[in-house]
């Protein structure tokens, strides 16, 4: 998936004409491709459809899309309702293009054996070695209609003639030509026209996949092409939503936050957590944060995620580049760059699991490699974290090799000297979470010694990375600090601030001069830039990262699971207005101004928003409209550990919420292990929290006894600051 760029060149989408058939006055819905200016326009993005209502000429036209839960297709019904006090003759022709397919092999005509236009490719390929897996792709396109059309149009060229998509030559003519498309770019228009009274209307419903053959095609038509069956697929589909949908609802006086909270934050974690970004080999580091997210939602997927992931393991400790997840995929693309950070994932999202579930028994559990050996996930995470503290150089600091978080810095460690801020100071992280986990999990003396590795990893960075008000990024192959004061470009990052407060390298007084350098270097209306300014020339020895458009992706944009990682910084150093501005700065809006300047819908936190606040502020703020992101984990995590402070321990639920100063008190419902809590946090005149369960107040604000299925009124009082 690309950043920013439009899917399609040239027909961007599925749509309907609408022809007038008295006075050959057109228009098309959604909007595109006639741009008509229209009475009425509505988009709605539903919880399982999403829907365009569009009004003019005195025709309302209602367009709407619905996904099945397990198969590939789009199910379509549109809708053409007569507004006008008089009979219409109305000429309806859905447009739903094809696209350009293939240079080996393209055509499509009507098909009347299943019912619809049917384009076929071969999708090419030029090795020998690719045909046994290139013939088994779904190489048809269908377009298949309820109703039979009058008429078709399957080449695009054909249909748009002189006129173009915005007036096309076909939809002058009487009828379609119902011409075929042979190594000619493919298309599926078709034609309908109908009479219809003063507020009469008429629905029509269309099914468009991907298939292999006309027996899976017809397959698909039986179980979808009907209005039960659209019906019926809606439900299915509403189920499917529902369980995704986390275990947080909160009521504060942001409602366009609790909207995003409660409905669609959980999903875009869901959606992570199911699929794991509709990949056979995510990213290691992706793989255990999207199951990090999992965690909140349906435990057991995330547990068996981690299973997955160290039966991947290396024999010398470290992970993978990638984790496999299917018979015979294998490490592609990104995953094929050596990058040193893997292992430190594997604590974190850890921590999260064993939080939410207290499930210390996974830690037990024996686990068998690919690479033949057997050790427990206790002992696995210990080799990891062993590996971690080997992999680094003379000085104490972890090495870079061609990348850690960020995969585009790729040439400040290539010949194998330069080393990572930003890794040394998560590498002290992950001990640390481990060290704890293994307090908790009864080895305090397996603990100590990953604690005392830990600062001994801090003691190291401390030494070669602060530069006396915040720490650098890296020290490369040829020993050249950067992300220092004195460079003009990159000159500070916020990883190693955000990472250096986690694992303890920053004191206390460091973090005072750090945090004010962060809001004044780092700091936009969009949210918090990853560093700046942005590289505008290649740095060879900083690498591919330099090269990005200035502000955009990892080069300097307001990266959102970079801002993500020091909004929870924030939280475990009680910074709530700090943490809260900048995570509310990730959802779009709710300004009209800030809707337009992103242009996005606040239904999702997308990778990044352009950067670059200074240099280019016309296109700072900007979308990247990608929705796959490591972000969504963290923001959830911040939100219920952080501003709700809602969080698992092994002994039961902590509280401790942290609301931005100008609230007054905010409702939120916390599911956990089982259990409801329904709590209401409001502002005191206490110096501490108070926490009482059912009418009781705690001695500790830990709520420790509780039972599955029940559910709690909690109320908690919380210092005014
Ligand atoms: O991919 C993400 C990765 O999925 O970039 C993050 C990294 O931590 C994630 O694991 C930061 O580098 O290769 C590239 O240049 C790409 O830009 C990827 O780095 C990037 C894409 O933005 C993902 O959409």
């Amino acid at each position: 998936m690309q950043p920013e760029q439009n899917y399609y060149a040239h027909h961007p989408g599925r749509f309907v004409y609408i022809k007038d058939e008295e006075t050959n006055e057109l228009f098309s819905a959604p909007y595109e491709p006639v741009r008509a200016k229209v009475d009425k326009f509505v988009f709605s993005v539903g919880k399982s459809d999403l829907s365009w209502t569009v009004e003019h000429l005195g025709i309302r036209v209602e367009m709407s899309i619905l996904l099945p839960t397990s198969d590939v297709a789009e199910l379509w019904t549109i809708k053409v309702t007569n507004l006008s006090d008089r009979e219409r003759k109305i000429g309806v022709y859905p447009y739903f293009p094809f696209g350009y397919m293939s240079w080996m092999n393209q055509e499509a005509d009507w098909n009347s054996n299943v019912g619809g236009i049917v384009g076929s490719y071969k999708t090419p390929y030029q090795k020998a070695e690719d045909y046994p897996k290139m013939k088994l792709l779904k190489d048809k396109t269908y377009f298949l209609c309820e109703e039979e059309p009058l008429s078709y149009e399957a080449r695009q060229k054909r249909f748009e003639g002189e006129g173009g998509l915005h007036d096309p030559d076909s939809l002058h003519n009487e009828k379609l030509s119902n011409s075929d498309a042979r190594y000619e770019t493919p298309t599926a228009i078709v034609q309908y026209r109908v009479a219809l009274k003063s507020n009469d209307e008429k629905e029509y419903r269309f099914l468009f996949g991907p298939a292999f053959d006309d027996g899976e095609i017809l397959d698909m038509k039986k179980k979808y092409l009907s209005q039960t069956a659209f019906e019926k697929a809606a439900r299915n589909y509403e189920e499917y939503i529902e369980k995704g949908s986390g275990c947080l609802k909160i009521e504060t006086p942001d409602k366009d936050l609790d909207n995003f909270v409660n409905n669609w934050l959980p999903r875009q974690m869901y959606y992570h957590g199911d699929v794991n970004r509709l990949t056979t080999d995510p990213q290691t580091r992706n793989y255990l944060q999207d199951n990090m997210g999992m965690s909140f939602i349906k435990p057991d997927v995330a547990r068996k995620a981690i299973l997955t992931a160290v039966s991947q393991q290396e024999k010398n400790g470290s992970m993978p580049d990638g984790i496999l997840l299917a018979e015979g995929a294998e490490l592609k693309y990104i995953n094929q760059i050596p990058h040193t950070d893997h292992c430190v994932w594997l604590p974190v999202a850890l921590e999260i699991y064993l939080s939410e579930t207290g499930d210390y028994a996974l830690l037990d559990e024996k686990v068998n490699s690919m690479h033949g050996d057997t050790y427990t996930v206790f002992e696995r995470f210990g080799r990891a974290m062993d590996w971690l503290l080997s992999a680094r150089d003379h000085r104490g600091l972890s090495y870079i090799a061609q990348g850690d978080w960020c995969d585009p810095m790729n040439m400040v460690g290539y010949k194998g000297k330069g080393v990572s801020g930003w890794l040394t100071v998560a590498t002290a992280y992950a001990l640390n979470l481990w060290a704890t986990t293994c307090d908790a999990a009864g080895k305090p003396s397996v603990g100590a010694k990953y604690r005392a590795g830990a600062d001994e990893v801090n003691a190291a960075a401390n030494q070669h990375f602060w530069d006396g008000d915040w720490y650098a990024r890296g020290i490369t192959d040829d020993n050249v600090t950067f992300g220092i004061k004195q460079d003009t470009e990159g000159r500070i990052w916020l990883n190693p601030q955000a990472w250096s407060i986690l694992g303890g390298a920053a004191s206390k007084e460091q973090i005072e001069k750090m945090l004010p350098q962060v809001d004044e270097q780092l700091s936009t209306p969009y949210g918090t830039v990853m560093f700046a300014p942005p590289y505008t020339a290649m740095r060879e020895d900083v690498g591919r990262v330099t090269q990005k458009y200035p502000g955009q992706g990892e080069n300097g944009s307001v990266y959102n699971h970079a801002g993500a990682f020091y909004v929870w910084a924030l939280y475990t150093i009680a910074q709530p207005d700090r943490a809260f501005t900048i995570l509310r700065q990730m959802i779009p809006g709710p300004s009209e101004e800030d809707y337009v300047q992103r242009g996005q819908l606040p239904v999702f936190i997308p990778n990044y928003y352009r950067g670059g606040w200074k240099l280019f502020p016309r296109t700072a703020g900007r979308s990247s409209q990608l929705f796959n992101t490591g972000t969504v984990s963290w923001v959830y995590r911040s939100l219920v550990e952080g501003l709700c402070g809602l969080r698992g321990a092994r002994e039961g639920l902590v509280v401790s919420p942290m609301m931005p100063g100008g609230w007054e008190g905010m409702k939120v419902q916390r599911l956990f292990r089982g259990a409801t809590f329904d709590v209401e946090v409001k502002r005191g005149e206490r110096k501490d929290v108070k926490v009482s369960v059912d009418g009781k107040v705690l001695g500790e604000p830990v709520i420790k006894d509780f039972e599955k299925g029940k559910t709690y009124k909690v109320d908690v009082e919380v210092p005014r600051v």
